[in-house]
């Protein structure tokens, strides 16, 4: 009995280390593998067995049998990587690759400057607590117009500003001049306390020249709640210009109007370049300020027109123009610089 085991043992290692020698394929491999060590394969089989024979046998064929199954398994592992190399190389023989050659380079894309701005702006923004919001860019002539406020004969009605949708008879849709409709939907819905941005792209039928585009991006923020005042205006317009232009930005107010605040201002930033010390300076022109947006409290007839009692709600909303904000934070001086989408241009941001 021990004999014939001792027997089977040495022929096993014999018959499968000549195979495994002779194999040239890795099917040819793998079913050698299963043969010897698969779950019915001779080697195990014979360990199988091993639990019947005697504590003598057992202590020697015990250790004999599994060294045997590690130097076949290391013997099956090491062919297989020799094949699979032997592969790979005849491959690569078949196909002149020259695997020294440089990887090919491939332009990678980036975000547009216009973007890069407007997210600087919103991100702000909604750390200050303003909810993104958008709307229909066709819009109707009482959300564009009406409910802002702004009178029948008002100038920015006419068809040299708007562009006017033709809509089968009636007139009443425009490509909307302002993101205003979004915040007159969000107030027509929602109860006070409100806050948001509307950023988005607006029209207007303006010739197109170094600051003027027919199509370009604005953000409007509206903050309605009770006791809203030119003061958290100014506090909230002030932390969002130190967010943009740094800790020393301050602004001023200057008085103004729109249809849709009373009262309303224009915003300044104290020029970041020369901090207004510089009489010649190319960016504020020696004002030392430079004009960011126009805002105001928004004025009672919007509220009313909107379902909010102006006796008991106030508040505030201001408008300012992406690019404008864009061409003076990345000095571009052409606003055209924008949409043309030259490469050479938009890979510098
Ligand atoms: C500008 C000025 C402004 C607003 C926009 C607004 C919106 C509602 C009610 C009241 Cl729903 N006002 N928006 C207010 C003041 C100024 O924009 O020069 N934009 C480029």
């Amino acid at each position: 009995m021990t004999e014939e085991l001792k027997t089977k043992l040495t022929q096993i290692e014999k018959t499968y280390t000549e195979k495994i020698h002779q194999t040239a394929s890795l099917k040819n491999l793998q079913d050698l593998q299963v043969a010897a060590l698969g779950r019915k394969g001779e080697l195990t089989e014979l360990l199988k067995n091993l639990k019947d024979l005697p504590l003598e046998d057992k202590k020697t064929f015990g250790p004999l049998s599994n060294a045997l199954k590690t130097k076949l398994t290391t013997a099956f592992e090491q062919k297989q990587t020799e094949l699979e190399t032997a592969a790979v190389n005849e491959e690569l023989n078949k196909t002149n690759l020259d695997l020294t050659l440089p990887a090919y380079t491939f332009d990678k894309g980036a975000r547009h400057p216009l973007s890069i701005a407007q997210k600087r702006m919103t991100t702000i923004l909604s750390r200050l607590g303003f909810v993104w919001s958008e709307g229909p860019l066709i819009e109707d002539n009482y959300h564009n117009f009406d409910a802002l406020n702004i009178p029948k004969h008002h100038p920015a009605r006419d068809v040299q500003d708007t562009f006017f949708i033709k809509n089968a008879k009636e007139d009443k849709f425009v490509l909307r001049t302002h993101t205003s409709g979004v915040q007159i939907r969000a107030m027509e819905k929602q109860k006070p306390p409100i806050r948001l941005i509307a950023p988005g792209r607006v029209y207007r039928k303006d010739d197109i020249d170094a600051t003027h585009s027919p199509v370009f991006n604005q953000i409007e923020g509206l903050y309605i709640d009770k006791n809203v005042s030119l003061a958290d205006l100014k506090r909230d317009l002030s932390v969002f210009m130190q967010g943009l232009f740094g800790q020393k930005a301050a602004v001023r107010f200057r008085p103004s109007f729109f249809p849709f605040t009373e009262p309303s201002v224009e915003v300044d930033v104290k020029c970041v370049f020369c901090e207004g010390k510089d009489a010649g300076c190319p960016v504020c022109k020696g004002t030392g300020w430079k004009e960011m947006l126009g805002a105001g409290i928004v004025h009672p007839n919007v509220l009313k027109n909107c379902g909010i009692d102006p006796q008991i709600y106030s508040g505030y909303a201001f408008g300012m123009g992406v690019e404008r904000l864009a061409m003076f934070t990345l000095d571009i001086k052409d606003i055209r610089a924008f949409y043309e989408n030259d490469v050479r241009i938009l890979e510098q941001f």
